[in-house]
């Protein structure tokens, strides 16, 4: 696999040239200053692609290029808004850039409850609390029927919470679910939005009576209209799973499991219309069998993010070390290094080491602890190249 990296461009702390020092060989990048739904033009393109060669590397894929909430929830411009990701699209493929992953999670893209969950070694690792979400469901955000989604137990456990609770750290479960995961990819709620609880429930609104079936009808309208470009410039498209990959808010999710991956590839059977394989996300979910889903879906998958996920029977999920947990990374590896071996690869989510604290960096994209996952990775890479030239897998 190709070695990458997500780089958040000039505004990065972390600089192309060190990346070039520790082996990377491609970035993993996007025009974070363009707001959604605006067309990519050909020349910013162009001047970031040749930014990033001249540090010696390539721009290997594009992460994200958003698909509005428009085109989701089916808006009555959505047309216009699906015009714009063609041309954006054209442009791309025309500054020969090949692999543009998106997703299609409505109002929210990955959720963790804590960013900073104290490990034994001393460094720090993002978690996801489901009681803690239920509460931020059904007592900050208030809304109409949460109660529904979650068992007694778990209710009594909110509440319960709710005794203790600070406001602090209310204020903080906000900043944390719909705020700092959300704005630096370009998400609904950007840092300095006034109000962002208002701000979400509005963007939920749009949502009513939009269930599972019109979503996957939307994201059929949407890959009908685009896969088209795609195939002309060569282009892999490549939706990311959900994280976590179940119905969250009551917001419908169509990316999940492998019922949902084998619809979606099917409603619109091109290798254009692709997979981001996040053996994390998938992960995350205890219904998935990771190696299994690479197996089945390698052909189709035109980048790889790699980390793993413990996750609990109560709902909870926290990230595992590269080396651990359900992703099983190195099954993950021996799949594609067999089967793909020029797929571009990029960790996804290091821990916060203690030189990373107060960098700066955004929430699971530190400096050490995405480079001490790499180390790992391209560990377990060396050994699964040299069971290959043996001849052992
Ligand atoms: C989080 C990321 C996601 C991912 C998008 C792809 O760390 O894995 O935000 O980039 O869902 O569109």
């Amino acid at each position: 696999m190709e070695l990458t990296w997500r780089w958040f461009g000039p505004k990065d702390r972390i600089r192309l040239d060190e990346l070039k020092s520790i082996g990377v060989e491609g970035i993993v990048t996007a025009l974070h200053g363009i707001a959604n739904g605006e067309v990519w033009p050909e020349q910013e393109i162009v001047r970031m692609r040749d930014h990033i060669a001249e540090a010696g590397m390539r721009w290997s894929v594009v992460e994200s290029l958003p698909v509005s909430e428009g085109i989701k929830w089916g808006a009555p411009d959505r047309d216009r808004l699906l015009e714009n990701y063609r041309i954006s699209l054209e442009n791309l493929g025309r500054a020969g850039i090949h692999t543009v992953c998106y997703n299609f999670m409505p109002v929210i893209d990955w959720i963790r409850t804590d960013l900073s969950r104290p490990t034994p070694e001393g460094n720090y690792t993002l978690y996801f609390d489901k009681i803690r979400f239920a509460y931020f469901d059904c007592r900050i955000l208030k809304r109409e029927g949460a109660q529904k989604d979650y068992s007694p137990e778990e209710l009594a456990r909110v509440e319960k919470l709710a005794e203790t609770i600070t406001e602090q750290e209310k204020n903080q479960l906000v900043d944390t679910i719909i705020v700092k995961t959300q704005g630096f990819i370009n998400g609904n709620i950007r840092e300095g939005d006034r109000n962002p609880v208002s701000l979400f429930r509005q963007l939920l609104a749009r949502y009513e009576g939009i269930d599972r079936d019109r979503l996957r009808a939307n994201f059929k309208y949407f890959m009908e209209a685009v896969a088209p470009v795609a195939e002309k410039y060569g282009i892999g498209l490549c939706i990311h799973p959900d994280d976590p990959p179940c119905q969250v808010l009551g917001l419908p999710r169509i990316v999940t499991c492998q019922d949902d991956i084998d619809w979606l590839l099917k409603a619109v059977d091109t290798p254009a219309n692709g997979l981001t394989f996040c053996a994390g996300s998938l992960s995350s979910g205890l219904h998935n069998d990771v190696p299994a889903l690479a197996e089945r879906y390698a052909d189709r998958t035109h980048f790889v993010h790699l980390r793993s996920t413990d996750a609990f029977e109560n709902g909870d999920f926290v990230e595992a070390p590269h080396t651990q947990g359900r992703g099983r990374l190195i099954d993950v590896i021996r799949i594609f290094e067999k089967r793909r071996p020029q797929v571009p690869m990029r960790v996804d989510h290091g821990l916060l080491m203690p030189d990373d604290v107060g960098k700066g960096d955004n929430p699971g994209y530190s400096f050490l602890g995405r480079m001490y996952a790499l180390g790992e990775v391209r560990g377990m890479m060396a050994v699964v190249r040299e069971e290959m030239e043996n001849n052992r897998i």
